[in-house]
């Protein structure tokens, strides 16, 4: 323990413990595994192996939303023939118990995404009021453009000519415009009509536009309660509204307020794994999401005094870096390096070099608290909804109005805890070179027209066919699945094709791990038409689009791709696929239903607790393409996974008459000259 310099304390040996190589494919990981096998500390990799999921929970089909319950409703071996006549206490149907159990996966994920979206307006909004000093408006450009798409005033007349309105005057305005949208009685997201006009309009027909953000998570809970909906379309239908309240608002009210605060992103090289960690700097790793907390961790660790105060104290330097989105909202906008994945949390701290671990919300393990027992970590929660249990957590509650102190205080705690480390340190020496910082605006920048400013030359390439498509590729690691595979085969599947892909969250992270950011390694894993695209403009063929919250910019890109023309007028009808090939957040289950609600067909790796009712599947899978042009779907195995994106993409591309320009585009010179003659 802390006290006992020097020892690492050795937990109780379990017997049962997990194979390395299968519970990940990246080494760093293997390594970091082997070696808290060897210090006796059991991590979530150990504990996968040892506690099987629930045979009926991963059905969908347990309902414990009353006390006459839980009412448990598997699947029979071999299926139901005939009329389904499982049934809970109070009747309850397969299909609605699992609807039930969607439907509050969903309103969780989009009160986890709205929540941080609320707290980044909250802070937004003191900055704008000048009540703090460290948060300050960064993007003044952005500020503008935001402001009209809400609606407030740019300009001002005076005596008969236009000026440009006070940017302070803007910024209260557009805060207090914001954080409506969490709560206004009446009408309905604002940046709902940032969609294609068809799709709103769409939206609109159905009856499934949002009215405010907190409204439609609440409704699902009403709605899920004991006796009230029974008819699972009906369900859906209100999940519709709570995640597209989600991606098309909570989530893109934090992108944007997030980039107007602390800088829209543009690309920029850093590097990830663990091996990132330093022996001899104090190494701090901040986790969890909401950027209003590491954007002053970063801040201050930068500052001289605190870098001079780490040399005092024996240290060489401050290294921060960062673990799950938390990572990459300051990767995006500052290039410090992830440290890791989900899955790689309690990696860190095993490591012996992990000062103090930050962490705010979500995503964060309770074991972690377990873990940093046996080393010298400092584990500081900072959120007031986000404490922990055990006593080694140290809570130092972070405040916008008093920010640089707090993490002024932190960040001098994990230098002063440099000095505590034992002997047992082991850093896995494994990382990789990455380009990440890629948005709507950059993408614009490398692959638009200059003389357009628009999608133009992507939708170009997408047409003549040397990209075939483009796939946003998102999400977690799960501990069912071996870390990183099913995401790396994914990806490098699709690219192999000349799939363009677009990626967020931890998901990103293992790309970056895998070395798939670099502009170099489309030489080496994308196809022929993808790889000449990447080569002329200088990308990677895959792009490193932010955090979890930011798949509203996938959103918006494929947007943009309408927009420029040339591809259909809805998301619906250009060649445009989503996966989340390890997911296990709720958050996820969100994101899910708004890409598919957007237009898009959405396939997850790992299990989804549909299966159990198969009806209720059958809709989410097939019913919904006829509604929304895009559906869910689940395919386990991973190239297969890849290759239903393909045909989907394939199936658009034919739709709009753009298969055949593929086929020429990708004969060889020699067929080439042999057409022209
Ligand atoms: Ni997304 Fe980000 Fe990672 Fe999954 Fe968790 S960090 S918000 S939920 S685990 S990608």
């Amino acid at each position: 323990m802390a006290e006992e310099k020097g020892k690492v304390v050795k937990l109780e040996k379990k017997k049962k413990v997990v194979d390395p190589v299968e519970a990940s494919i990246d080494i760093a990981t293997q390594e970091m595994i082997v070696r808290s096998q060897e210090l006796g500390i059991e991590t979530v990799f150990d504990r996968a192996l040892s506690m099987k999921p629930c045979n009926i929970g991963i059905q969908g089909t347990c309902c414990k939303n009353c006390a006459m319950g839980p009412c448990r409703l598997p699947l029979p071996k071999g299926g139901i023939e005939g009329e389904d006549e499982r049934k809970g206490l109070c009747g309850a149907t397969a299909n609605t118990i699992a609807a039930r159990n969607f439907a509050r996966m969903v309103a969780a994920g989009a009160a986890a995404h709205s929540d941080h979206g609320r707290a980044v307006a909250e802070v937004f909004m003191s900055a704008a009021k000048k009540e703090t000093d460290a948060y300050k408006i960064k993007d003044t450009v952005k500020l503008v453009a935001v402001a009209k798409e809400l609606g407030v005033a740019t300009t001002v007349e005076v005596d008969g000519e236009v000026l440009d309105r006070d940017l302070d005057e803007i910024a209260v305005e557009v805060g207090e415009v914001a954080l409506n949208e969490w709560g206004k009685p009446e009408g309905e997201l604002i940046y709902l009509k940032r969609a294609p006009k068809a799709r709103y309009e769409l939206w609109k027909k159905l009856g499934v536009l949002p009215r405010n953000i907190d409204r439609e998570i609440v409704e699902i809970m009403h709605r899920t309660h004991m006796g009230v909906d029974q008819d699972y379309k009906n369900l859906v239908k209100q999940c519709t509204r709570a995640s597209l309240a989600d991606g098309w608002g909570g989530s893109m009210l934090a992108t944007d307020l997030q980039d107007i605060l602390f800088g829209t992103p543009s690309p920029l090289q850093s590097e990830a794994n663990l091996g990132i960690m330093k022996e001899d700097h104090v190494n701090i790793i901040v986790h969890g999401h909401e950027p209003v907390l590491s954007e002053m961790i970063v801040a201050v660790a930068d500052s001289q005094e605190m870098v001079d105060y780490a040399k005092e104290k024996g240290a060489k330097g401050i290294q921060l870096g960062g673990i799950c989105c938390t990572a990459n909202e300051i990767l995006q906008r500052h290039g410090v390096p992830p440290a890791g994945n989900f899955l790689q949390q309690e990696l860190a701290i095993i490591t012996g070099a992990c000062d103090a671990m930050v962490v705010d919300v979500q995503c964060v393990m309770q074991n972690l608290a377990n873990v940093a027992k046996c080393f010298h970590t400092k584990l500081i929660t900072t959120h007031p909804i986000a404490k922990m249990e055990q006593d080694n957590v140290i809570h130092i509650e972070f405040d916008e109005h008093h920010a640089l102190e707090d993490a002024k205080r932190i960040v001098k705690m994990a230098i002063d805890n440099f000095a505590n480390r034992g002997a047992e340190v082991m850093i896995p020496q494994y990382k990789s070179p990455l380009v990440a910082g890629f948005g709507v605006e950059s993408i614009q920048y490398h692959l638009g027209g200059s003389f357009r400013g628009s999608y133009y030359t992507l939708n170009d390439n997408i047409i003549n066919g040397r990209i075939r498509g483009v796939a946003g590729v998102v999400g977690c690691n799960n501990a069912r699945q071996q870390h990183n595979n099913a995401t790396l085969t994914i990806i490098k599947e699709l690219i192999k094709n000349d799939v363009l892909v677009l990626t967020t969250g931890c998901n990103a992270i293992t790309c970056g791990m895998h070395g798939l950011l670099t502009p170099e390694s489309a030489a080496v894993y994308a196809g022929p038409g993808l790889a000449e695209v990447c080569e002329t403009v200088g990308i990677a063929p895959v792009l490193h689009l932010g955090s979890c919250v930011d798949n509203s910019r996938i959103l918006l890109a494929a947007t943009e791709v309408v927009k420029a023309g040339g591809l259909g007028n809805d998301i619906s009808e250009w060649p445009v696929a989503g996966s989340a090939p390890e997911w296990m957040s709720e958050k996820a289950i969100s994101i899910g239903q708004y890409f598919v609600t957007s237009g898009v067909y959405t396939v997850f790796g790992g299990l989804l607790q549909t299966t159990g009712a198969p009806v209720f599947q059958k809709y989410l899978f097939e019913e919904l393409e006829k509604i929304y042009g895009g559906m869910w779907d689940m395919v386990v195995d991973p190239v297969e996974h890849a290759h239903k994106m393909i045909a989907h993409i394939d199936k658009k591309r034919k739709e709009l008459g753009i298969d055949k320009a593929r086929e020429r585009v990708l004969m060889d010179m020699a067929s080439r000259q042999a057409l022209d003659v």
